[in-house]
Order: C-alpha cells, then sequence, then structure tokens
C-alpha cells in the first residue's frame, strides 16, 4: 500500500505499535518525543528509522502541526543516532517518504538513515 499523506492517522499502523511497544525493535536512541531503531529489511548496511512518538502521517502533517519541542527532538535524535553509531565520518543520507509519489508505505512519519556504503546520486 502506498500512503496518501492526507488520510487521517491510524492508531493500529504498525510504527504506532512500535512506539506503544507492542511489537519489538531494535531501540538505539529515545527521548520524550523520538525513538530511533534498525529497519527491520535494511537497504543498505546501516539502515535506521528515526519517528516521533506523536501522531503524525507523514512529513506534511508533522511539520504544520508537531511542536517545536517535537520538531527539535526528532532533529536531534537523528543526529545523535548517526553520531552513536559511527556514521559522521562518512555520512550518511535522510530520507522521509511523504505522499502516493514517494512510494511510503507506513503511515507513521519515519526518516531514513541510510549509511555504510556509497550510496551513489540516487537511490531509485
Ligand atoms: P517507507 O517505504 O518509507 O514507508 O518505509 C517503511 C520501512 O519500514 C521499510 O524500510 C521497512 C520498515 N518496516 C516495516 N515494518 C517494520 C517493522 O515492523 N519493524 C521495523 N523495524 N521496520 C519495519
Amino acid at each position: 500500500m502506498t500512503v496518501d499523506a492526507t488520510q487521517p492517522y491510524d492508531d493500529a499502523n504498525i510504527f504506532a505499535k512500535l512506539v506503544r511497544g507492542e511489537i519489538p525493535s531494535r531501540r538505539v536512541y529515545e527521548d520524550e518525543h523520538s525513538i530511533v531503531f534498525h529497519d527491520i529489511a535494511p537497504w543498505a548496511p546501516v539502515h535506521l528509522l528515526a519517528v516521533p512518538k506523536g501522531r503524525y502521517v507523514s512529513w506534511d502533517d508533522f511539520s504544520a502541526s508537531a511542536s517545536a519541542e517535537e520538531i527539535v527532538s526528532l532533529t536531534r535524535a537523528i543526529g545523535q543516532a548517526a553520531r552513536d553509531a559511527g556514521l559522521v565520518e562518512r555520512g550518511y543520507r535522510l530520507i522521509a517518504n511523504t505522499g502516493l509519489d514517494s512510494h511510503a508505505e507506513v503511515p507513521h512519519l519515519h526518516v531514513h538513515i541510510l549509511a555504510g556504503r556509497a550510496l551513489g546520486p540516487m537511490l531509485a
């Protein structure tokens, strides 16, 4: 399924369950508003996902309606997780698929953190 960024938030989505601790994840970072965990189907040698704990379908509603604290939290979570994983020297790529053309599949905002090899100019 490809996520429509205008759809209402679905509390039954997989990352809502993951945030609530109802399904397991390999967490590498957590604070009051955000978590970072390993992707279950990695696209690169290092593939982490940073998500807000709040109920946001995509970057669209997060950027429009999240609090300043939530936005700062997600930004800091990404940076800290990348530093903790030793990614700064070689670098990393951030992707937040949003809406139909992006091929977003999970209707809860997540920022992909990709690293561990030379990624090339585009993924696909
Ligand atoms: P996207 O296409 O941008 O919506 O990416 C969704 C990502 O979520 C994809 O890389 C696989 C990952 N994923 C899906 N289900 C789970 C899960 O249950 N646990 C974890 N850790 N990752 C998941």
